[in-house]
């Protein structure tokens, strides 16, 4: 009798567990999987017709040994030429939705709305028709990090006069795309963007001042991101009925020592919370804890005002509430510490936190790229429950190889994207997060930034040396297919035995 019970519950129990899981790997049917690339990184045709000058135009013309390999986009993936072809491979996967961007300089050859270029336009209507002709929704950005150059050397966004021309730039991409597209993002990662152009060198215009622009840069985007919400609102909104959201880079932030458990939000509120609180939170404006730190440590260096500007009441109603669903970028994840508050010095960075890693976590080839799948996890969670369970858009997540390997055989791809899919899926379904879409970066591999093409993002691979930038699949796309196929999430293990 024992030896029964035991023999059964050793081979039910296990079964249990897994078939249970098998059900959490389920992606629901209202779950969009879809595909993402920014203009700059893949368009190419930098002077084509009469297309302005981008700020990343001159900046990897004049500073190339800011860029790891000394690249450009001047060509990138040519996709300005191939784009048929690009949306073709959309189609092979199965992808519900591909998320684009629109280079400004293009559509407005002068920076401003005074002259709209026929070409340019014409080009993103193409595109989009292209992608609805094969079924594939387009979420298109109206800022992924690429501006008119004259407007970037009158200040870009720490001049608040952008504010007003994003604006007019915003009304003619609606007017003239607005009634093909439903999902929009502002502007990308504006966390990232603002401190790498304007407190480091990484991103045009690579200003290195740090603690100063960043704050500016932020408080501008904030006040453009608000006001083309509710001009679509005013404007759009009764004819086009789209949804208007902005994409945050979010990392994870885990508190590494037990004593201090409210490190890990610190650094998230510092990181994130400095876009998320004005917009998501019930009272908005900055976290509280970033006002405190950047006050506290402005007065100790001397200055007689606080570096992170302060909003009037007017604009804090204004900005609060601005958006239709929660844009998240997700990559990586952090441990963090307190460093001791010093009273004449106070903190050495304005957060008061320092990051560090877990060495046994597996990496990317961005040096950044340390993959804990169950951050994802955590940070829906957190979302759901920090943010009154918004619906969420994740609008970017993926992994890089290095760009000296083709890497067809991408299995640490497919690893990454399975165990953070994984993560994502039990947090639908188990804890009720309201995840609409997830967005896989990057379907080409393409221009990396400061990185330029030496990291791999892309489920194809690009041949750059070659005129005709030849995409090849890589593995990740007959998995990813299957996946999109039958909608259940399965290891490269399970693939492996099955279709190889
Ligand atoms: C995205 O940014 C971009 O939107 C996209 O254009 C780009 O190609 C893609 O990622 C891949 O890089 O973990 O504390 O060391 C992600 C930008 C870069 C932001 C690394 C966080 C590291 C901070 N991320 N950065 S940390």
């Amino acid at each position: 009798m024992k030896i029964i019970i035991v023999t059964t519950c050793l081979i039910i129990l296990p079964c249990l567990i897994k078939c249970e899981d098998k059900s959490f790997l389920k992606i629901p049917n209202n779950l969009k999987i879809g595909a993402a690339t920014s203009a700059y990184q893949i368009e190419g045709g930098w002077n084509t017709s009469d297309k302005g000058q981008s700020n990343w135009d001159d900046f990897t013309h004049s500073k190339s040994h800011l860029i790891l390999d000394g690249s450009n986009g001047d060509i990138a993936c040519d996709s300005f030429n191939k784009y048929k072809e690009d949306v073709q491979l959309l189609k092979n996967v199965g992808f519900n939705h591909y998320r684009l961007s629109i280079n400004w300089a293009r559509i407005l050859p002068t920076g401003f709305a005074n002259k709209i270029s026929k070409e340019g336009i014409q080009y993103y209507k193409n595109v989009i028709d292209e992608l609805h002709s094969q079924g594939i929704e387009p979420f298109v950005t109206l800022f992924h990090w690429d501006i008119p150059n004259v407007i970037a050397k009158m200040g870009g966004w720490t001049n608040e006069l952008i504010v007003d021309y994003f604006t007019d730039y915003a009304r003619v991409v609606f007017r003239e795309l607005g009634p093909k597209v439903k999902v929009w993002i502002t502007l990308n990662e504006p966390n990232v963007d603002c401190s790498e152009a304007y407190d480091k060198e990484t991103h045009a215009p690579g200003l290195n001042m740090p603690g100063i622009g960043s704050y500016m840069c932020g408080h501008n985007m904030l006040k453009a991101h608000a006001r083309v919400y509710r001009m679509y609102q005013e404007e759009f909104k009764k004819t086009q009925n789209g949804i208007l959201g902005i994409s945050i880079s979010s990392s994870y932030w885990f508190s590494k020592n037990k004593n201090e458990p409210e490190s890990g939000d610190i650094a998230f509120q510092n990181g994130c919370g400095w876009f998320l609180n004005p917009i998501f939170s019930k009272d908005g404006d900055y976290p509280p804890i970033m006002r405190k730190r950047i006050d506290e440590n402005s007065k100790l260096e001397g200055h007689p005002k606080s570096r992170l500007p302060v909003f009037s009441p007017e604009w804090i109603e204004y900005i609060k509430g601005t958006f239709d669903y929660f844009g998240v970028n997700h990559y990586s994840s952090r441990y963090t510490e307190n460093v001791p508050y010093n009273n004449i010095t106070g903190w050495y960075d304005d957060t008061g936190i320092i990051e560090s890693v877990n060495q046994s976590w597996p990496r990317g080839a961005s040096s950044w790229l340390y993959v804990v799948p169950e951050g994802i996890g955590e940070l829906l969670r957190k979302i759901k429950n920090d943010y009154n369970n918004p619906p969420i858009y994740i609008l970017e997540n993926g992994y890089s190889n290095y760009g000296n390997e083709t890497n067809i055989n991408d299995i640490n791809r497919i690893d990454y994207l399975y165990s953070y899919m994984k993560e994502m899926l039990v947090a639908i379904n188990r804890d009720g997060c309201n995840v609409k879409a997830y967005t896989v970066w990057s379907v080409l591999d393409n221009f990396e930034w400061s990185k330029g093409y030496t990291e791999r993002f892309g489920i194809y691979h690009v041949d750059f040396n070659h005129e005709n930038r030849t995409r090849t699949p890589r593995l990740s796309v007959a998995w990813l297919t299957e996946v999109i196929r039958s909608k259940q999430l399965i290891s490269f293990d399970e693939f492996k035995a099955k279709f190889m």
